[in-house]
């Protein structure tokens, strides 16, 4: 039999009897258990795998129309994944949630209860990561072959307690009871070097053979990325690090030495023991380095392994491949492909470097300088000494090219430099991640605009085609469908069928239903159903959500400042006419980050005062759910009536929350930063509550000498606002956020204190007018069509990868 003349595979169930059937045999032959003695978790692991069957065989088919075309492959390299919860997801799109719903009763139990025991795979920090899933759930939706890369940490983003004492971190062992997801590839190993020398070849000037002093392996695993409403099913493969067995000391251990035998083990491995909590911010570790380099390692000798398998020629590899690095953490593979190009494919150095600029492509994520990566150089010369070597090599022939077009300008060689000379040398990253790649692209409008006018400006000036912009999106199949299956019902109904799940802008079609007093009111049901699901407050209160990472440039500390002014309001007029809210807050912060770490105990303290009064706590309340997750967004954007946005103009590069939350028929209160200006564009003026100083003025403002005192001294209700805070009613962490406020306040917080609440005395005034309300909540999900991120990959699609979808035959 030709196994690829079709796959060759017995049909899978399509009925209720044989679904029940497959689950049955996978009960009994690959879970090992019985009907009688069948635990939840038994039920979970066995429909897991039964859901899993199906989309393995649509993989197969993937697999078979790929090889045949042979065509161009996007991988997307990223040291974070967000996947979220994999089962619903998995039943959605494998189209078999009722089957399993039926199957699971029969063995006893819910759907839900399953659903309860599928752990989030916690492999990111926040946006970025959450952007790599999306991304990579579009690509296939997209039917574009690709595979996405990353590390499979065993510990993930710590789990988080919040308490009045704050942010307490416990390790996220998050597949301590298995995966049922992840397919182990061990056979698909790679080798990994660290540390060493490089010696000459002799007659080859540009080659050198690097001997590393220490060996890792990395073994995969891959998870299944089903395209929604296709038979596409991409991967994401993740490395584990794995010690050779070299590494074991026998000797030590037979002379009962038993930790020093390991030693060296454990070191190997550490490497995917633990994701960094960091977020937005730079931690030069010599750990962190090594994960970096062990993903581009094992990745890129993985991608040359599916190359060669239809490909000999190197000419094609920048044909067939393109390599989207997400942020500079993958950066290192531009060194390391010129590594295997030149030392041990022996091209000329030439050849492999318009190779290697071919390949790549970088998006940067950040215009915060203390996220751009930098390496001190003695550390990448210990830890990797011949990608030193390459990367002075490319350096020397990039500064050529620069005093080449601007002859004399020795300042714009020096700013330009892959290497920063002062006050120590270390490799920018994001300088080297410019200059070997094609394109380069920021994350929303303004953010691209700025990484060209500020931080990229040398770089724009040269190559002005390599700068773009490719907005973010989100899934609308996890954001809306999975999230809020209520909302999206009613959409389905109001649009006749269910196609804009594949095609968001078709949410405009809710325009016209906008006058129908019914469609409102159901509107409105659902919103407030929502709010008693998550009950997390009085649901006819306005629910207004916070719900991101903490980091001052958010500005949690100005909502704060908002919640106390509302209280002290309160507590003035008792029986004014207040309208009630409830403010909900989540988010962590890096176990590092103490300024963020303390403005959670403060939220955490302050809600626990109101709560605690009379007076106050019938129109105010503040909650903060613990351990911020994907799966917990799912929950919580259904339920917000009002999406808080509100970073200092310039510094969010884009925001991915905010576009979750209008999708959902949130109104945003936001500032003219990162994606909320494409959002308020596209929703309409009036459908958002702007307010703030905008970028340029923001960092006029800086320059022009910002004094915070001057606007506590002139606006009495923020003086009263930052003075209770300092009171010493709440301890410590009160007094340094006040004082932290008013002795620098690095993010303008006091400057835009009043407009802020200027716009939500607006946001009240439109509560108030109900039916208002209810139109500008459903034209924010009209008008997010455009923040799909099926749209953002068609995007990179186009202008980036220029690649073209490969279909897969269905088969019934
Ligand atoms: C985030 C950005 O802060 C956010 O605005 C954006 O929507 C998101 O990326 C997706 O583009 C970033 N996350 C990180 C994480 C690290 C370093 C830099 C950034 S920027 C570790």
């Amino acid at each position: 039999m030709d196994l690829r003349q079709g796959i060759g595979l017995r049909k899978l169930g399509k009925t209720a009897d044989e679904f029940q059937q497959d689950l049955l045999s996978n009960l009994y032959y690959r879970r090992g258990t019985t009907v009688e003695s069948a635990s939840a978790r038994d039920a979970y692991e066995t429909l897991s795998l039964t859901v899993r069957d199906r989309l393995a065989e649509r993989r197969a088919r993937t697999a078979a129309a790929h090889y045949a075309s042979n065509p161009r492959w996007v991988y997307y390299l990223s040291a974070e994944y967000l996947l979220g919860a994999q089962l619903e997801q998995n039943l959605l799109y494998s189209g078999t949630g009722n089957l399993a719903a039926e199957a699971v009763k029969a063995l006893g139990f819910s759907l839900e209860d399953l659903e309860d025991l599928d752990v989030e795979p916690g492999l990111g920090n926040g946006g970025l990561g959450r952007l790599a899933a999306c991304l990579v759930d579009s690509l296939a939706t997209r039917d574009i072959p690709a595979v996405g890369y990353g590390i499979r940490y065993d510990l993930g983003i710590f789990r988080q307690i919040i308490t009045e004492n704050g942010q307490t971190e416990l390790p996220d062992d998050w597949a301590f009871q298995g995966n049922p997801w992840e397919f182990p590839a061990p056979d698909d190993r790679q080798t990994v070097g660290f540390y060493g020398h490089t010696e000459p070849v002799p007659g080859s000037p540009d080659r050198k053979v690097w001997v590393p002093g220490e060996i890792v392996l990395g073994e995969p695993s891959h998870m299944l990325v089903p395209g929604y409403g296709t038979d596409t099913v991409n991967i994401v493969r993740l490395w584990s690090a794995k010690a050779s067995e070299a590494s074991f000391d026998l000797s030590r251990f037979s002379a009962g030495q038993y930790a020093e035998a390991v030693q060296e083990a454990v070191r190997a491995e550490n490497i995917s023991k633990v994701l960094y909590p960091d977020d937005s911010t730079e931690l030069g570790r010599e750990l962190r380095l090594k994960q970096q380099y062990f993903l581009v390692s094992c990745s890129l000798r993985d991608i040359i392994r599916r190359f060669r398998l239809r490909n000999e020629d190197w000419s094609e590899f920048a044909d067939k491949t393109v390599i989207q690095l997400n942020d500079t953490h993958p950066t290192i593979a531009i060194p390391e492909l010129m590594r295997l190009l030149v030392d041990e494919y022996e091209l000329d150095w030439s050849k492999a470097w318009e190779i290697t600029r071919k390949t790549f492509a970088y998006t940067c994520h950040t215009l915060l300088p203390e996220a751009l990566e930098t390496w001190p150089v003695r550390l990448i010369e210990k830890l990797l000494p011949r990608h030193l070597e390459i990367i002075y090599v490319i350096n020397m022939l990039f500064l050529r090219e620069v005093g080449a077009q601007f002859p004399g300008d020795q300042d714009r060689i020096r700013r330009m430099s892959i290497i920063q000379e002062e006050p120590e040398r270390r490799v920018r990253m994001a300088h080297l991640a410019v200059v070997g790649t094609e394109a380069v692209n920021g994350v929303a409008e303004l953010h691209s605009k700025l990484l060209r006018e500020t931080v990229l400006d040398d770089f724009a000036d040269l190559w002005p085609a390599k700068f773009q912009n490719v907005t973010n999106g989100i899934s609308p199949r996890r954001f809306i469908r999975i999230a809020n299956p209520r909302l999206s019902d009613l959409i389905t109904e109001g649009l006749g069928d269910d196609s804009w799940l594949r095609d968001l802008e078709k949410l405009a079609g809710l325009e016209s239903l906008i006058g129908d007093a019914s469609f409102r009111d159901r509107w409105q049901s659902i919103k407030r159903a929502n709010k008693v699901a998550l009950a997390a407050g009085d649901p006819d209160s306005l629910t207004d959500v916070m719900i991101k990472r903490f980091h001052e440039y958010k500005r949690q500390q100005l909502k704060l400042l908002h919640v106390v002014t509302l209280y002290q309001r309160i507590h003035a007029n008792p029986a004014g006419d207040w309208v009630p809210r409830t403010v909900l807050f989540a988010g962590k912060a890096a176990p590092a980050y103490h300024a963020a770490k303390d403005l959670i105990q403060l939220i955490a303290t302050v809600g626990a005062t109101i709560a605690a009064d009379p007076v106050a706590s019938p129109y105010l309340k503040v909650v903060f759910p613990s351990n911020y997750n994907v799966t917990l967004a799912e929950k919580i954007i259904p339920a917000a009536d009002l999406s808080e946005q509100i970073s200092l103009a310039g510094k969010e590069a884009s925001g991915t929350g905010n576009m979750k939350l209008a999708l959902n028929g949130a109104v945003t209160i936001g500032t003219l930063d990162g994606a909320n200006i494409e959002i308020r564009a596209r929703v309409g003026e009036d459908n958002f509550f702007l307010f703030g100083l905008d970028a340029y003025e923001a960092a006029q403002a800086r320059i022009n000498g910002y004094q915070p005192r001057a606007f506590y001294e002139h606006d009495a209700e923020l003086r009263a606002a930052i003075d209770a805070l300092g009171s010493g009613a709440f301890g410590d962490v009160g007094h340094r956020v006040a004082s932290s406020l008013l002795g620098w306040d690095e993010y303008l917080t006091l400057a835009d204190y009043r407009a802020y609440l200027d716009a939500q005395a607006q946001v009240e005034e439109a509560w108030r007018d109900r039916d208002r309300w209810i139109r500008m909540s459903i034209l924010n999900t009209a008008h997010s069509g455009f923040f799909s991120s099926d749209r953002t990959v068609a995007d990179y699609a186009a202008r980036i990868w220029r690649v073209a979808p490969v279909p897969v035959p269905h088969e019934d």
